[in-house]
């Protein structure tokens, strides 16, 4: 008996080693747990913020006039009501959400007002995508918008507490024109596909579009849990006519979803620390590509002209966390990534190297904090950063 102790301990600690070696030690990597911050590729004296413009979870650059669209908040009501972290108290909701345009040469900001959009409830934003109009008589530069609305749970049985059952999500179609100042409503799509979704990217047919779930479930017990260490969140196709289906699943933390004008599709997953790449099939489901691993927590994505694939970063997710779920006000450092794909052309593409990962910058919280999604107009040079819960928009030059 004496000696079956030890080996059983052995056994027991040879386990934990294990365990800690294939899961929590890439995860802690991923987390920034032992990261110390880099301060670089910023220049404070080149950059500029818009305290007017709060609680941004989501930017979009129509590249063609330089104008950025905002999907806003206020950074307090956030921690009441922000469904992918969990924060599911309606109460505590702001009844003021609003998309907003940017025009940073002459920085003027217009809050758009929506037309034709009937709701017992006031809409409460998180993931946007802004898409050109590609029909063809489209006379008035018409741009399609797509928003993910967050709506709480209605009825006063206990079947409605949102703590209980999750939030009553929806994707929202708009459209509107260039240098426009109204939203007008085209159709709510409601369906049990739209579980937990984060972001959306749609067509510019204005019919369809993917988007991501950040969860497998709306309710916040054991999902953390669940998301860092299994593959359990999907991306969904709705079309107006088609209705909508799981485009794919068995993926890891989804979170920022972007497509490009060829129907290639970039998820980002945020525990995983890596960006997914898949090809639209014929039937609307996508087909996994590529994956280039980034090693940190990753959030919303853009594209910009050339190409290129942006993904903010969060070197240290505990005050990511802390900033989101608990005070806005905490700093919280952040990171660009670029990700390039090497021209086929190119002798690198044979021997097994698609993407070039470069990091574009690294802060501290000084010059910007708590970015969750970051937008850069390659023709102006001028790189946009804001945050679900973060206190201003930044502009920099690069
Ligand atoms: C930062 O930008 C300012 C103004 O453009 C410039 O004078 C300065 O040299 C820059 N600093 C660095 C470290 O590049
Ligand atoms: C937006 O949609 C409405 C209703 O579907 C339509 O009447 C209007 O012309 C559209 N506006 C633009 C700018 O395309
Ligand atoms: C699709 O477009 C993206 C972005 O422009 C590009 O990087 C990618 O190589 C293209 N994919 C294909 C299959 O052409
Ligand atoms: C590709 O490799 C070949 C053989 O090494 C070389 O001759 C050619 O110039 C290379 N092309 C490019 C675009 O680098
Ligand atoms: C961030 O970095 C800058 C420049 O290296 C430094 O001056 C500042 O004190 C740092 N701030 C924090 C909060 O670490
Ligand atoms: C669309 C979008 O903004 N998605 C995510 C951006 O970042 C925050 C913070 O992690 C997430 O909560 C959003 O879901």
């Amino acid at each position: 008996m004496a000696r079956v102790v030890p080996i059983v301990l052995g056994i027991v600690f040879t386990g934990l080693a294990v365990l800690y070696q294939i899961y929590l030690h890439p995860l802690f990597e991923v987390l920034g747990v032992f990261r110390t911050v880099q301060t670089f590729g910023l220049n404070a004296s080149r950059c500029k913020r818009f305290p007017e413009l709060q609680a941004c979870e989501k930017i979009v650059l129509h590249q063609p006039s330089g104008v950025l669209y905002l999907a806003c908040s206020t950074p307090e009501s956030r921690i009441a009501w922000t469904p992918a972290m969990g924060q599911l108290n309606p109460q505590g909701r702001s009844t003021e959400d609003y998309i907003a345009t940017f025009d940073p040469s002459t920085s003027k900001i217009t809050k758009l007002h929506l037309e034709n959009f009937v709701s017992d409830q006031p809409i409460s934003v998180h993931g946007m995508d802004i898409v050109p109009s590609t029909s063809l008589s489209n006379p008035n530069n018409a741009l399609y918008v797509y928003l993910v609305n967050h709506r709480a749970p209605t009825g006063s049985n206990p079947d409605s507490d949102a703590r209980n059952v999750g939030a009553d999500s929806v994707i929202e179609l708009f459209n509107t024109t260039i240098s426009g100042d109204r939203l007008t409503h085209i159709k709510t799509f409601r369906d049990p596909v739209i579980l937990t979704p984060n972001d959306v990217a749609g067509q510019g047919d204005g019919r369809g579009f993917f988007f991501t779930n950040d969860h497998s479930s709306k309710i916040p017990r054991a999902r953390i849990i669940q998301n860092a260490f299994t593959a359990s969140t999907s991306v969904g196709y709705c079309h107006l006519d088609r209705g909508c289906k799981v485009a794919a699943s068995g993926l890891h933390g989804n979170n920022g979803i972007v497509k490009a004008l060829n129907d290639t599709v970039y998820v980002a997953s945020n525990t995983g620390g890596k960006i997914s790449i898949f090809e639209r099939q014929g039937d609307d489901s996508l087909l996994l590509t590529d994956v280039v691993p980034i090693g940190q927590v990753l959030d919303n994505l853009s594209l910009d002209n050339e190409g290129n694939v942006w993904a903010a970063a969060f070197p240290k997710a505990r005050d990511i966390i802390e900033h989101l779920s608990k005070n806005p006000q905490h700093i919280s450092p952040v990171a660009a990534f670029k990700i390039s794909s090497v021209n086929v052309d190119r002798n690198e593409s044979f021997y097994g190297e698609k993407y070039i990962v470069e990091k574009v910058f690294e802060d501290n919280g000084t010059i910007v904090s708590g970015s969750t999604s970051i937008a850069y107009d390659s023709k102006r040079g001028l790189l946009f950063m804001h945050g679900v819960a973060a206190q201003h928009l930044v502009v920099c030059a690069l």
